[in-house]
């Protein structure tokens, strides 16, 4: 007899019992239900699927739809183990006249957070939008030293604020252009380059122990604008700025091509930074076709792939969930569906797509390394 028919002699009698055993359990048994993406619930929420390997994954909220009972929150509360202030933090918000802190809204998503066992990504100390009309106005007629103070205690007395409560701040937010220049912003224009230097340093001394970055957009891809982060991220680390980290904000729309996002983030990570996604997203046109939905698909099991692939990238963080609270409508017409969840808070494949990553991931080898 060969061996190829001894083979499939065997096979064929172990497929004949497993026939008989299921045959008996199929006359006693309800046949089991089809798949259904809208019940995630048996692999695992989120945020515990991302704990068996050490990684935090957040969400950004809009603290408008907290309130109590509401779907949102439950959801907000049980799938993520990190929140970010999707606008509450911003300096429009906190301090709308000058020299009068309103720190309420912020406060209570910290408290949210502390109540649900989750981490805060601080979101935003230095930006150019968002900013309060006594400062757009002010601005142009003051001295660098009178703005350089404006901002020195903006900083300083929001992180101080917030001290021991933020994980990771994003100290500067979106300081370059595509083309891997720096922004013409109010800060570049009165104060030079050294304003982001300064920033760094002026957060490290409110908190010592956040963890500070530097964050943006369409550094996903290797190009002129991450080769610019790039570069700035090494002189600060060589000056002896404190660093900690760079923030990809992961925008992506299905009409370009995906990020080469796990090299990108990896050649940061050997600078000795750790990295982020910090605000994940997939546009598409809409009405969303099967096909664009697969990209969609692909555009957030990618991103979170490269992410677990890097022991330096300590979060994954989407920015909202909810196509009905997502930014992206009222800023491309005719696009939106870029969240994880649907117009009715129920999770689309996009969900399931990054639960599946994250129970493979975490039946992997290796899964219990530290993110460090
Ligand atoms: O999602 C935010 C939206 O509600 C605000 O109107 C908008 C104002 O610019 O900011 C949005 O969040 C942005 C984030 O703070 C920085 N990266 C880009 C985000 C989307 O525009």
């Amino acid at each position: 007899m060969s061996r190829r028919l001894r083979v499939g002699l065997i096979t064929t009698a172990v497929i004949g019992a497993g026939a008989v055993l299921f045959a008996q359990g199929a006359a006693f048994a309800a046949p089991p239900a089809a798949p259904d993406h809208h019940t995630p619930a048996a692999a695992g929420t989120l945020r515990q699927l991302a704990s068996q390997v050490g990684l935090r994954v957040g969400t950004a909220i809009d603290t408008d739809q907290l309130a109590s009972n509401s779907p949102y929150r439950a959801i907000a509360a049980t799938q993520f183990s990190s929140v970010t202030p999707e606008n509450v933090m911003k300096w429009e918000v906190v301090e709308p006249t000058q020299g009068t802190y309103d720190w309420g809204q912020a406060d209570r998503l910290v408290a949210f957070a502390q109540q649900n066992g989750q981490l805060v990504r601080g979101h935003t100390l230095v930006w150019h939008n968002q900013l309060p009309a006594w400062l757009t106005a002010a601005a142009p007629s003051m001295s660098a030293d009178q703005l350089r103070a404006i901002l020195k205690k903006h900083v300083i007395d929001e992180v101080t604020h917030f001290k021991g409560k933020v994980w990771q701040w994003d100290v500067v937010n979106e300081a370059f252009n595509d083309d891997g220049t720096l922004r013409d912003t109010i800060w570049l224009q009165k104060l030079g380059p050294d304003y982001i230097a300064d920033a760094f340093r002026w957060a490290h001394q409110a908190d010592p122990k956040a963890l500070l970055f530097y964050n943006d957009y369409n550094i996903e891809y290797t190009g002129p604008k991450s080769n610019a982060v790039y570069q700035l991220v090494k002189d600060l680390k060589a000056k002896g700025v404190p660093i900690d980290g760079v923030g990809f904000q992961t925008h992506l729309d299905t009409q370009y091509p995906l990020p080469d996002l796990q090299n990108n983030l990896q050649r940061f990570a050997d600078l000795g930074l750790k990295v982020a996604e910090t605000e994940v997203d997939v546009r598409t046109t809409l009405p969303v076709t099967p096909v664009e939905q697969n990209a969609q698909v692909a555009g957030y099991t990618s991103t979170l792939q490269a992410c677990l692939a890097v022991r330096a990238c300590l979060s994954y963080t989407v920015w909202g969930f909810g196509d009905a609270y997502s930014w992206v409508p009222g800023v491309f017409p005719g696009e939106g569906a870029a969240t994880i969840y649907d117009e009715n808070l129920q999770p689309k494949p996009e969900y399931t797509a990054l639960q599946q990553t994250l129970a493979l991931a975490a039946g992997a080898p290796g899964r219990s390394d530290p993110r460090h």
